[in-house]
């Protein structure tokens, strides 16, 4: 009986490693950990946010490890870092996959970061088995996800996708009255490329779910299929400046009063549009913000989301009906301006029916999900196909410092990540 030897060339092992490959959790863990070191918040979590030196600081270490992963890494004029792992064929045009490194004030330690590092990871595996692919590969640091020193939020991949022009990017403003772009130029990282010059044959992003249903349903992996939207309401509301102690109410031009009831229409709008919407205020600024003055000016943001248009809509021409006749009754003066905006997103079934594959293949559970929050790929879902792949995280908790994840949930999150990226880039020889 001859014994046939039957060996695997390298592209047979090559690809039975690519069927079955995981990521290497310790080290996309370990990785987590050591990032989360840089702008660290006062309980745990971080405060690494965009444009302050911690965001510098994060970038230099992300950079290092997408060399050390044999990367070359770009920046673009809005600071969103490109590492590129080459492909096969020059012409093909790259797989992207990434999310943000900059945190809320008191934000986690997974909130966009997973994305990022998931996707160095997926590179990471991929030198590991020796994996090549037609299609190079991407990773990608947005600048600015977070909006929450810049308004708005998803700020640079706008750009990226035409919704801004450079201009309007640069010029934002924090609350001490600094810009974007002298932000940018402070902490050194104003990149050559032409913002949006790159185009993209897909992106992927995988992202916490910063929400209870994934955990509530016991299930590892989330399915993105849509992303609700979102108008970002700043109201400026004008009283009077007076002693808080020495004025009669009934003469008072009270800013603040007019600001509290607006909040209670914010609420009773979303309320009454359940299921479905929200809608709440998350920050707001008086002047001159002092204990024993009433404020001559009050300044906040609305936040209003759903996954329905017509409602998100209904929504904001109901708040801006309703709030200027609050602000008349009181005397006080009120401005408001739409400071962010996207419709809600659908993305590309393709690539959604090629993450649920992966997570099928793996064996991890799963279901659809529409993000409650918006990310980076809201915006490249404007110019390239696109999708998202979630993990649970504790108690659906988020922009809170006490964000958790387990290490199941993060490589369960890459892993599949992986393997929707091989199938869209073409693994070859
Ligand atoms: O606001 C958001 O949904 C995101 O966290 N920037
Ligand atoms: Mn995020
Ligand atoms: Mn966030």
């Amino acid at each position: 009986m001859s014994v046939g030897i039957y060996c695997l060339n390298l592209v047979d092992m090559v690809m039975v490693l690519a069927s079955n490959s995981r990521i290497n959790s310790q080290r996309l863990w370990d990785s987590l950990e050591e990032m989360a070191l840089i702008g660290p918040g006062v309980r745990g979590g971080c405060n690494r946010q965009t444009l302050t030196d911690a965001d510098g600081d994060g970038r230099h270490l992300f950079k290092r490890w997408c060399e050390a992963a044999g990367m070359t890494v770009g920046v673009d004029k809005m600071g969103t870092m490109f590492a590129t792992r080459p492909g096969t064929d020059p012409d093909a045009l790259p797989v992207y996959v990434g999310s943000h490194l900059d945190t809320q004030p008191t934000g986690g330690k997974y909130d966009g970061v997973l994305g990022v590092l998931g996707a160095l990871e997926v590179v990471r595996s991929m030198n590991d088995m020796g994996i090549k692919t037609k299609h190079p590969i991407v990773v990608t640091n947005w600048a600015n996800e977070e909006g929450a020193r810049f308004a708005p939020a998803m700020l640079a991949s706008g750009v990226f996708a035409g919704i801004h022009t450079l201009d309007y990017a640069y010029s934002r403003k924090d609350l001490e009255g600094k810009t974007y772009g002298d932000e940018l130029k402070r902490i050194g990282w104003v990149g050559d490329e032409e913002v949006g010059a790159r185009k993209m044959h897909a992106y992927y992003e995988l992202h916490i779910e910063q929400g209870p249903i994934l955990e509530a349903e016991d299930k590892t992996i989330g399915v993105v299929t849509h992303c609700q939207g979102l108008w970002w309401l700043e109201f400026t509301l004008t009283g009077k400046e007076a002693h808080t102690g020495s004025t009669p109410m009934n003469m008072r031009v009270n800013a603040g009063l007019a600001m509290s009831r607006i909040f209670e229409l914010v609420q009773t709008v979303a309320m009454d549009n359940q299921p479905g919407c929200v809608g709440g205020v998350g920050q707001v600024k008086f002047s001159p913000n002092s204990r024993n003055v009433l404020p001559g000016t009050v300044v906040f943001t609305v936040d209003i989301r759903s996954p329905d248009l017509t409602k998100l809509n209904a929504m904001r021409a109901r708040i801006e009906a309703e709030a200027p006749k609050i602000c008349d009754g009181l005397g006080v003066k009120c401005a408001v301006e739409a400071v962010g905006h996207f419709d809600p997103v659908t993305f590309t079934p393709e690539l959604v029916t090629t993450v649920r594959n992966a997570a099928e293949k793996l064996g991890y559970s799963h279901m659809n999900v529409i993000s409650g929050a918006g990310h980076d790929a809201c915006w490249a879902a404007k110019v390239a196909p696109t999708t998202m792949i979630m993990c649970p995280c504790v108690d659906g908790l988020s922009h809170n410092e006490d964000e958790k994840i387990t290490i199941d949930w993060a490589a369960a999150g890459a892993d599949v990540l992986l393997h929707a990226v091989l199938e869209t880039a073409e693994i070859v020889e």
